[in-house]
């Protein structure tokens, strides 16, 4: 079974939103066409979901401002700007992705004493968000990631498939996903490619 993660699609992770990516509105037709014509089996979303106390805010750090390292229950933390806070609009999937045929809506980020990068777990490794469980229930033998951001949230949550999920193939899909910081980007690709993750443009995917 074949499945694609689309990572944190949402409004406040393209421009106009609060944390923008530089053109993360420009994968939004790539993902649609992965989610239309990509043959895959199954389709789940992760969806940045943080209470408007989340303690990775600058705002929650007096005297700090976002970008600013930080830390949060005693780990080393980049403070963000107030992101994709629930029930709000910058929380919500860009309005143009297609959401008709993705299966499962991962939400994460909701401990305000703990960051959650990855779609799979917290930073400190703790709670599980029950997507592995769920992409093992349907027999997933391969996975494809995508979104945004490639140097946090995307690439955490491909190195954390590759832990959580063996046997399971994952590949990254590099011009369906962008990133904050280009040198962040450049060596995200490199953690990933070192680590036996495929690199893949959604050309090959859609040509197959
Ligand atoms: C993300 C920073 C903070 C992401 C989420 O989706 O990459 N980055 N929260
Ligand atoms: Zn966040």
């Amino acid at each position: 079974m074949k499945a694609l993660l689309l990572v944190d699609i949402q409004n406040g992770f393209c421009p106009g939103g609060n944390l923008p990516v530089p053109h993360g509105d420009e994968i939004v037709p790539i993902a649609n066409r992965l989610i239309e014509e990509g043959g895959y089996d199954v389709i789940v979303a992760s969806q940045d979901w943080h209470p408007a106390n989340h303690g990775s805010f600058a705002s929650q750090h007096p005297g700090a401002k976002p970008f600013e390292m930080g830390e949060l229950s005693g780990q080393p933390q980049v403070l963000w700007p107030d992101h994709c806070v629930q029930e709000t609009a910058d929380a919500e999937f860009h309005p143009d992705l297609n959401l008709d045929a993705v299966d499962y809506i991962q939400q994460k980020g909701d401990n305000p004493a703990v960051d959650s990068y990855s779609a799979f777990r917290d930073n400190d490794q703790a709670a599980l968000t029950g997507l592995a469980g769920y992409l093992r229930a349907q027999q997933v033998t391969e996975l494809d990631v995508c979104g945004l951001a490639t140097d946090y949230c995307v690439k955490f949550s491909a190195l954390d498939a590759l832990d959580m999920l063996p046997n399971v193939k994952i590949r990254f899909i590099e011009d369906a996903s962008r990133g904050i910081d280009p040198g962040g980007v450049k060596s995200a690709i490199e953690a990933m490619r070192a680590r036996g993750i495929g690199i893949v443009s959604s050309q090959e995917i859609l040509e197959d």
